[in-house]
């Protein structure tokens, strides 16, 4: 008789949980910030989850990581410099790279050893993007970061784990005051902020702690199945633009312009991300 094979149980909610069929555990260890799991599953393919929560998968990675960044770069009428915070498997990375407009990148990220990882076993995440000359790749701790450098952005793009674990301190007031001090005027921040209706906590103290610090903070969100829960939600905030409202003609005329290919972000798209459940407008 075959034995079944193991499961990976996500733990991120508290009462209900995704499984996933694990065909080969490709690494497995207690980095120095937090436990790394990279697995094969047969629908999904390559996963890596972190202390328990899914973070990335190789079939619906494209989802997340075009709305995270296409949303502020298509803002943005011609962002140069960019900082990603997190990120460590590099899709974020990817996604800023084909905008022609960019001359450097900062990417701050806590964990060598994912970023390492990564590039093993998630090679077309980062697609040869930690190679790119405009990539100034930081080991270290983003809120740390955003409070001491003496450079300045014009997107900035936080790819944080949960709220947990090392996470936490990237949904702070202390980090959002050092993303107000690095950001260029005429710039945007975004961040991902959960499945809003499990974590609807989460989007809430996001807007409480933006709005003293910025004049314009909102919402976006998009479906990714391997958050489950329903839609995941995006946070943005900035003092002078507004990613929202942008004109239809003008946003397709960039697309077209910037001349490559994405999977699910589009224009309509970026025009619709911003229309939110009632239940979300409601708490908010
Ligand atoms: N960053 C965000 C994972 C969030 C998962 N959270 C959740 N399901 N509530 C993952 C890193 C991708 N580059």
């Amino acid at each position: 008789m075959t034995q079944a094979k193991p499961r990976y149980l996500e733990t991120l909610h508290q009462a209900w949980g995704q499984s996933f069929v694990m065909d080969e555990v490709l690494f497995e260890a207690k980095t120095e910030h937090q436990h790394l799991v990279i697995f094969q599953n047969a629908q999904w393919g390559r996963v890596m989850a972190l202390d328990g929560m899914i973070q990335t998968t190789e079939r619906d990675e494209f989802i997340y990581h075009e709305m995270l960044t296409h949303v502020p770069m298509f803002t943005h009428p011609e962002p140069k410099s960019v900082l990603i915070i997190g990120g460590g498997d590099g899709g974020i990375l990817r996604e800023v790279l084909k905008h022609s407009s960019v001359t450097s990148v900062t990417q701050v990220e806590i964990d060598a050893q994912v970023v390492e990882m990564c590039k093993t076993y998630f090679p077309k995440h980062s697609d040869g993007a930690f190679d790119d000359a405009r990539l100034n790749l930081v080991i270290g701790d983003g809120v740390a970061f955003v409070n001491d450098t003496d450079l300045s952005f014009d997107v900035i793009i936080s790819d944080s784990t949960d709220p947990v674990g090392p996470g936490e301190v990237l949904f702070t007031s202390r980090f959002y005051t050092g993303i107000k001090r690095c950001l260029n005027s005429g710039g945007v921040f975004v961040a991902q902020n959960g499945v809003s209706f499990l974590q609807t906590d989460e989007v809430l103290t996001s807007e409480q702690r933006l709005s003293p610090l910025f004049e314009k903070v909102g919402f976006y969100s998009a479906a990714v199945p391997t958050y489950v829960g329903g839609i995941m939600t995006f946070a943005w905030a900035s003092q002078d633009l507004k990613p929202n409202g942008l004109d239809l003609n003008s946003l397709q005329a960039r697309y077209q312009q910037a001349g490559f290919k994405t999977r699910y972000y589009n224009p309509g798209l970026h025009q619709a991300c911003f229309a939110l459940p009632q239940y979300l407008l409601d708490a908010l």
